[in-house]
């Protein structure tokens, strides 16, 4: 199914072969005979992104004509991979496109290559945000996604003697033919400064006189955000929304003032200062450092898309009217500087009275919590924040006073007023975001069933018991346009052939090929797409890593950041044991099982732990390498830099899904809901939305293992001793004694030395306890897999009831408990007619 056009002929392919020599000669400036092949991939894209267009005014025309309601989600990360694929896919192009290239003797894949996916995000958070715009665009739900153009997005990930290295991620070099920039439509953004007495008429306030409430903030000093929009198309409809990225620039004012005074070299670097602000994406996917740079990041994006985003839902109507014209979403803490700004452009700009903005502003936002992390909880010092934004530290702090008050009117006693004040007092002076984020929105919301589950029991309890009507469950999906569809067209033309192509827009029309798991055509079918799939990823990591891999072995994928919760170190201690095993005569290398151990994973820059373990596993992997008794039979795979263009080649290969984090510390987990779809065999405990997988797909094609949430978390009451674990399983002990003896170092037992006495010591995320029960699951994975027919079974069945996590369900679940934002299709107007 292609775009719905109905004004102008579909392109041909000599139709859209000239659009693409057009922009070559006279957009690009450059003949057929001296283009690069980025120049041509630049063509097409822009070839390609003309289709959308119409769609995209169309929808703008019809959702700003009525008086519909949209969705704002604010998000300081877009994971969103490559553009061109899916670009071709939602037009319908892309039969045409490959047509119309091979005439010209080009090929669309070779071109398609060339593309540099844009890497504004960190790891399932930004990538949620990426398929949660993909859905609403294809459900036609009038929304705009809000976030920062980073001129450099999560970094290149390089391996330097086993060690990670980074490199920027310079995206930008070569331009981007998907962003249309408005520098036109720039928006002020004011820092610093001090706070007064409003004047007494007039000035205050937008709307004339100062609001009873009303204070004048004075910015020290301002920069531009400028918009950078993304079109978003939707899968089989007209509609096209907007991406709307800002990027930073230095106000003519900044300079002036400075260069006035004589200082030219000064002027300029205060335009590096200002421009400083969206120049690169934080590397750190769970611990955020109290950076300044980074809270300045957070209220540019997020002030200059309220500005936009009320000048969008009222032009010159009623602010009453908010709530019904916009719904922000929070997508975790990052952007809840906005609940603030909302105050103060109601109260300071607009003179509303304090309660009745509260009032609006409590209505018209709702916020995502993303972990289960103590230490991920975002919190900003008082002395910073006030430094920054003088105006919102007053305003939260009347927000926390008064929310204090009403606690204590309603009976709560002191010790419960401390622990629920959105201001911590110990260590330092500080603003707990997520608490502020809970006070200041209609709903809050876990992203899986369990961690829902644990944030009205654990982190926000407190609130929870006060507000109970205001806590929720949305479960995180994913898109099946980008992650079945696009990468796994083998898998895509049998679910088509099987059941229909409605599946891509309907992902519960998959149950339909239950039917068929005892189909031995079928089973057929669906092993001889798996194993295209990995010859697929073979042939990519022998070019794109140098790395040479068996087809013929069971795929044991684990690819997600590097985190201590997430206990890649499970994995590794898995894999040394075999070999040990085999190093030791205690296993016969005929009985290992075939198989391929994948690794992909980033660690923040400055996550030391989690640097070591990258490096312990690229030994191990060289050190099996160089085995001959292990050749054919077992082999670590670690390409560097996993990226959503790697999992797409990555995830469609699979035989079994690694989601073993330690129950109660994976909120959610969505590649384990992309494996699923895919046709892998999830390996895993019950934490996040593996919880929702087992129920679903059944615990016949789910090998479950390990301690549940409230046994590990009685294990950590007790007193865990990972020591005693050591001593009393053997090929536990042999396993890290064999590390600490630095056989995977050259004789060096200082390299993981680091890494061994963590996991005697301390191991926090009970890697020890649950070692054995692991063990256990990947004997139970190795007998299963010996039967190809039952394993086949399994898969298909996984498919077939992996439905629920299209991200089309969770949009639909916000837009029923949260939104209420009904659906507007585009109409065409035929602007172009
Ligand atoms: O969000 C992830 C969760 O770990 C995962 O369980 C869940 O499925 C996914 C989507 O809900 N969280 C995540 O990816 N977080 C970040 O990337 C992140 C990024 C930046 C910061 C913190 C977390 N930060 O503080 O800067």
């Amino acid at each position: 199914m292609g775009r719905v056009t109905d004004t102008h002929a579909a392109p041909t392919p000599s139709s859209f072969a000239e659009e693409f020599l057009d922009e070559l000669h006279f957009e690009l400036g450059v003949s057929r005979e001296t283009a690069s092949p980025t120049d041509l991939y630049v063509a097409l894209a822009r070839a390609v992104r003309r289709h959308l267009v119409e769609g995209w005014f169309d929808t703008l025309s019809t959702q700003l004509g009525g008086d519909s309601k949209f969705v704002a989600y604010l998000s300081a990360e877009y994971l969103l991979g490559r553009q061109l694929e899916n670009a071709l896919l939602a037009t319908g192009l892309t039969e045409v496109a490959r047509d119309a290239l091979d005439g010209l003797g080009l090929s669309l894949d070779e071109l398609s290559e060339q593309e540099v996916e844009p890497g504004l995000g960190n790891g399932g958070l930004g990538r949620l945000a990426a398929c949660f715009i993909d859905s609403l665009a294809t459900m036609d739900v009038p929304a705009v996604g809000y976030g920062i153009r980073y001129e450099y997005g999560i970094f290149r990930q390089t391996f330097v003697d086993g060690r990670q290295v980074e490199q920027a991620d310079d995206w930008l070099a070569l331009g981007s033919p998907w962003e249309i920039p408005h520098p036109e439509m720039a928006v002020t953004v004011g820092f610093g400064g001090h706070t007064e007495e409003p004047a007494g008429t007039g000035e205050g306030t937008a709307d004339g006189a100062p609001g009873p409430d009303a204070r004048q903030w004075v910015p020290g000093w301002t920069v531009e955000a400028v918009p950078y929009n993304y079109l978003v198309p939707g899968y089989g409809t007209r509609n096209v929304n907007t991406l709307r990225l800002w990027s930073a620039r230095a106000t003519k004012a900044f300079n002036l003032e400075i260069f006035n005074s004589g200082d030219y070299e000064a002027a300029v670097r205060g335009q590096t200062y200002a421009e400083n602000i969206s120049k690169v994406l934080y590397p750190e996917d769970s611990t955020p450092q109290g950076k300044e740079l980074r809270l300045q990041q957070q209220y540019f994006f997020v002030a200059a898309s309220l500005a936009d985003t009320i000048a969008r839902a009222l032009g010159d109507g009623d602010l009453h009217a908010l709530p019904d014209r916009v719904v922000f979403q929070l997508n975790d803490t990052h952007p809840v500087i906005a609940i603030p700004e909302m105050m103060r452009l109601l109260v300071d700009v607009h003179g509303l009275g304090w309660d009745e903005a509260w009032d609006l502003t409590r209505r018209s936002f709702n916020y995502t919590c993303h972990t289960l992390l103590p230490e991920a909880l975002e919190i900003w010092s008082v002395d910073l924040l006030g430094r920054l934004l003088p105006r919102h530290l007053e305003i939260i702090y009347r927000i926390n006073e008064e929310f204090l008050a009403s606690l204590r009117d309603s009976g709560g006693n002191e010790l419960q007023v401390r622990r629920m004040s959105i201001i911590q007092e110990q260590p330092e002076r500080a603003v707990r975001m997520a608490y502020l984020a809970t006070v200041g929105s209609t709903k809050v919301n876990g992203v899986a069933a369990l961690h829902s589950q644990l944030l009205r029991d654990a982190v926000l309890h407190d609130f929870s018991d006060l507000w109970p009507e205001k806590f929720t469950n949305v479960t995180n999906g994913i898109t099946p346009r980008r992650f079945v569809r696009l990468a796994n067209p083998g898998l895509s033309a049998l679910l088509d052939e099987t059941v229909g192509t409605g599946w891509v827009k309907d992902l519960d029309q998959l149950r339909g090929l239950e039917a068929h798991a005892e189909d031995p055509e079928f089973r057929r079918g669906f092993r001889d797409v798996k194993a295209a799939n990995k010859q697929r990823l073979v042939d990519l990591l022998a070019t794109r890593d140098g790395l040479h891999l068996p087809t013929d072995a069971l795929y044991d994928v684990m690819v997600k950041r590097l985190h201590e919760y997430k206990r890649q170190m499970l994995k590794v201690l898995h894999v040394v044991t075999l070999y040990d095993q085999v190093r030791s005569g205690a296993l016969d290398p005929a009985d290992v099982t075939p198989r391929v151990v994948v690794f992909g994973a980033k660690a923040a820059p400055g996550y030391r732990m989690a640097k070591d373990i990258i490096a312990l596993v690229n030994a191990v992997a060289a050190t099996i390498d160089a085995d001959p008794a292990l050749a054919g039979r077992l082999q670590i795979a670690f390409p560097a830099n996993y990226n959503v263009t790697l999992a797409e080649k990555l995830i469609p290969a699979a035989d079994l899904s690694e989601q073993i984090s330690l129950a109660g510390k994976e909120a959610s987990g969505t590649g384990n809901m992309k494996f699923a779809l895919n046709g892998a065999l999830t390996i895993g405990t019950l934490d996040g939305a593996n919880v929702e997988i087992r129920d679903l797909v059944g615990d016949d094609n789910f090998f479950l293992f390990g301690m549940t949430e409230p046994e590990a978390e009685a294990l950590g009451q007790a007193g865990y001793d990972p020591g005693s674990f050591y001593e009393q399983d053997p090929a536990l002990k042999s396993a890290i004694d064999l590390i600490a003896s630095g056989a995977f170092s050259h004789g060096d037992p200082t390299a993981f030395e680091s890494i061994v006495s963590d996991l005697l010591w301390k191991d926090r995320f009970m890697v020890l306890a649950d070692y054995r029960a692991y063990l256990d699951a990947q004997s139970r994975v190795e007998a299963a897999y010996a039967d190809p027919d039952a394993w086949t079974r399994s898969a298909i069945l996984n498919v077939a009831r992996s439905g629920f996590f299209s991200s089309d369900r969770s949009i639909r679940d916000y837009l029923d408990r949260i939104w209420h934002a009904p659906a507007v299709p585009a109409r065409s107007n035929g602007l172009r007619d």
